[in-house]
């Protein structure tokens, strides 16, 4: 465990204002460490201070570099809005003393301990919410399109800060090297290779995107990547005021933010539960969603991006089933686990979530055309 003294240190390196008085953990985040830092003065802002991981995220410049890009061309697009609470609207990192980098790096001489700090400007009087209803789904749907509209015009390139991240190609063939070498020795249960034949039925179709992408019909934007709907922040009526945790922000298929939103929201239970009869697809908050989503999407959005939404839909909980039975096959190396079916338990559940996805295809599809007809 990490001492208040050696907290209050790392924040001291950064060019905060305010008397800290008060260092102590926040969230549930099961990748980076995260803390909240009071300070003592009114009219000072309270931070949040996170530790990176960098065994997930080994180039914590890029990640760094990206954010910044990424929040600075939010910035620029709301003060030319006339927003007026922009601290409240897009995330504001915080400096090292006399230096223009976001973070900073604490050497040791064992790599594991090596540790890499950020601090941001802590935002009052929100809440993250860990469920949707169809109305705040079709905010969040607005506020993720909208996000990409603001960034669609962004003048760098950003670096991709986990290889290969959302690459379906790519996940199938460490599902299947895992298979081989099965280091945990747990290939060989009869629900895994149940499981597996499930995957490997849908393999084809699943890897559309990396086929359409190599035609070159199918483009890389700058997506968010790790749309769950905890990382939106609302106000207390509820309205988005900005979307976070942005360590995942890189090039790629819009179908990201779409699919991976919907697989943790409209989900009728959580991606863990182990009650498989409680998992199932929520056309209503799928609706809520598409309609926000298109909303402030549709202008920048080619035809084959939006014909495809239903494939997104059903690729993000197929990809995590895929990556779930990995770590689980892997030994739960990746996920935290709390007791040893954890990952086994959220494979299937992803996998239920897709069957009943499967079903709802056609709606979806036609519920789709309503919208871009409307
Ligand atoms: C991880 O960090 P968190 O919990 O928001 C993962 C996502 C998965 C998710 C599944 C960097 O997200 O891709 O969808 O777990 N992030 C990374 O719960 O691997
Ligand atoms: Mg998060």
């Amino acid at each position: 465990m990490i001492q208040q003294t050696q907290l209050i240190d790392i924040v001291g390196r950064f060019a905060h204002e305010g008397t800290i008085s008060e260092i102590k953990p926040l969230g549930e985040g099961l990748i980076n460490d995260t803390y909240k830092v009071k300070t003592t003065e009114q009219d000072k802002p309270d931070y949040v201070l996170q530790r990176i991981n960098h065994i997930v995220f080994p180039d914590v410049d890029m990640v760094m570099r990206n954010i910044d890009a990424v929040t600075s061309h939010i910035r620029k697009k709301l003060t030319e809005q006339g927003t007026t609470d922009i601290d409240r609207r897009v995330l504001r990192f915080i400096p090292e003393k006399n230096s223009d980098k976001l973070y900073i790096k604490l050497d040791s001489s064992q790599e594991e301990a090596t540790s890499y700090w950020r601090l941001m400007v802590f935002i009052d009087d929100a809440v993250t919410k860990q469920a949707v209803n169809p109305e705040s789904s079709h905010a969040a749907g607005r506020a993720f399109g909208n996000f990409q509209a603001m960034l669609s015009d962004i003048p760098v390139q950003l670096g991709e800060t986990i290889q290969d991240f959302h690459n379906m190609e790519f996940r199938l063939l460490q599902l299947h090297e895992v298979v081989s070498s099965d280091p945990a020795g747990r290939v060989k249960e009869e629900r895994v290779q149940k499981m597996l034949a499930e995957i490997e039925k849908r393999a084809e179709a699943m890897c559309k995107a990396e086929r359409m992408g190599r035609k070159g019909t199918l483009p890389k934007r700058v997506c968010h990547c790790d749309t769950k709907v905890n990382n939106m922040m609302f106000d207390k009526q509820d309205n988005v005021l900005c979307v976070i945790d942005l360590d995942t922000v890189m090039p790629n298929f819009i179908f990201s933010d779409y699919g991976d939103f919907l697989r943790t929201a409209a989900n009728r239970t959580a991606e863990d539960c182990p009650d498989m009869s409680e998992v199932g697809f929520r056309m209503d908050i799928f609706k809520a969603f598409t309609q926000g989503y298109l909303e402030s999407a549709r202008s920048f959005l080619l035809p084959a991006e939006i014909e495809d939404l239903p494939y997104a839909t059903a690729l993000f909980p197929y990809m995590q089933c895929v990556r779930f039975l990995w770590d689980y096959l892997s030994g739960d190396k990746y996920w935290k686990c709390q007791y040893p079916d954890h990952n086994f338990v959220r494979a299937n559940n992803q996998l239920h979530l897709l069957l009943s996805i499967e079903e709802h295809y056609p709606e979806m599809q036609a519920f789709i055309d309503s919208c871009m007809k409307g």
